[in-house]
């Protein structure tokens, strides 16, 4: 891995209070320029406390606890805001479910980082060779192949997996697509942030992942939030014509 200076680890929580812990600590065993953020909503079932009690004893923990405006989408975009407050050179960002396995994270930073290549968002993707999705069911692997079909065609992005939420972000195109101005309160701001990095013509990259089943907790998705992303989409494309991106 070549040498990039800070790296922050954002993580938004709710409800992951078993997942947590050992998902950070994995994270700062990554090396000393590791640090990690987590932004919790008030989660009921705690989990701000354990982590603000782990921080007083962990200088590369950070704890974000928000109590209004929730939602993935806001929470997301403060937790990219703190990390560039932070000094961060490079900005990760993740579920803490386990889904999405540290291991990858120096390949993703090796891919931004490569000498001679113009990247500035690296996808950690189920969508190459390589990569796979967790075991699931027909019905939710079909679903996905639509929606990231759905995506491309609408976006006129040419990733292959426009829906993964792990992602490696170098600072300045995070300064570039002006993140702090992010407006999607929800999930939608994954589908957001990669439209607005696509239409600066910033360079993308995608390294395969495995993805892995949630280990602790509920998911947070439902049909509702389902249906939402795809009229999110439809509203980025119509922002975009109206030229309030
Ligand atoms: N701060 C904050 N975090 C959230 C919110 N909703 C979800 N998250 C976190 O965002 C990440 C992604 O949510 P998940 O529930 O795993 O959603 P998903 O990955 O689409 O669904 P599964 O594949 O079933 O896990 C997790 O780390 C959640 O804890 C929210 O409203 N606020
Ligand atoms: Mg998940």
């Amino acid at each position: 891995m070549s040498a990039t200076g800070l790296v922050v680890c954002t993580v938004p929580t709710y409800n992951e209070a078993e997942n947590i812990l050992p998902l950070a600590r994995e994270l700062l065993e990554l090396g000393d320029r590791f640090q990690v953020l987590v932004i919790d909503d008030h989660s009921p079932d705690g989990t701000w406390r354990i982590v603000d009690e782990a921080a007083k004893s962990e200088p590369r923990l950070h704890l974000l606890h928000r109590t209004t405006d929730k939602g993935r989408g806001r929470a997301g975009r403060d937790g990219f805001v703190r990390a560039l407050e932070l000094g961060a050179d490079v900005v990760i960002e993740m579920d803490a479910d386990h889904s999405h396995q540290p291991k990858y994270i120096p390949v993703m930073i090796e891919r931004l980082t490569r000498r001679g290549e113009e990247v500035g968002l690296v996808l950690g993707s189920r969508g190459v060779q390589g990569g796979r999705d967790a075991e699931r069911g027909l019905w939710r692997r079909a679903l996905t192949r639509c929606a990231n079909l759905y995506i491309r065609l609408m976006l006129g992005v040419t990733v292959r997996d426009c829906n993964s939420g792990f992602r490696c972000w170098r600072a300045e195109t995070l300064r570039a697509i002006d993140v702090a101005k992010t407006f999607s309160a929800g999930p939608a701001i994954v589908q957001e942030l990669l439209f607005k990095t696509a239409q600066k013509k910033i360079g993308i990259a995608e390294v395969p992942i495995e993805f892995a089943n949630r280990l602790h907790g509920q998911s947070t998705l439902t049909l509702r939030i389902l249906l939402q992303g795809y009229t999110a989409v439809l509203k980025l494309r119509w922002r975009a014509l109206t030229g309030r991106l």
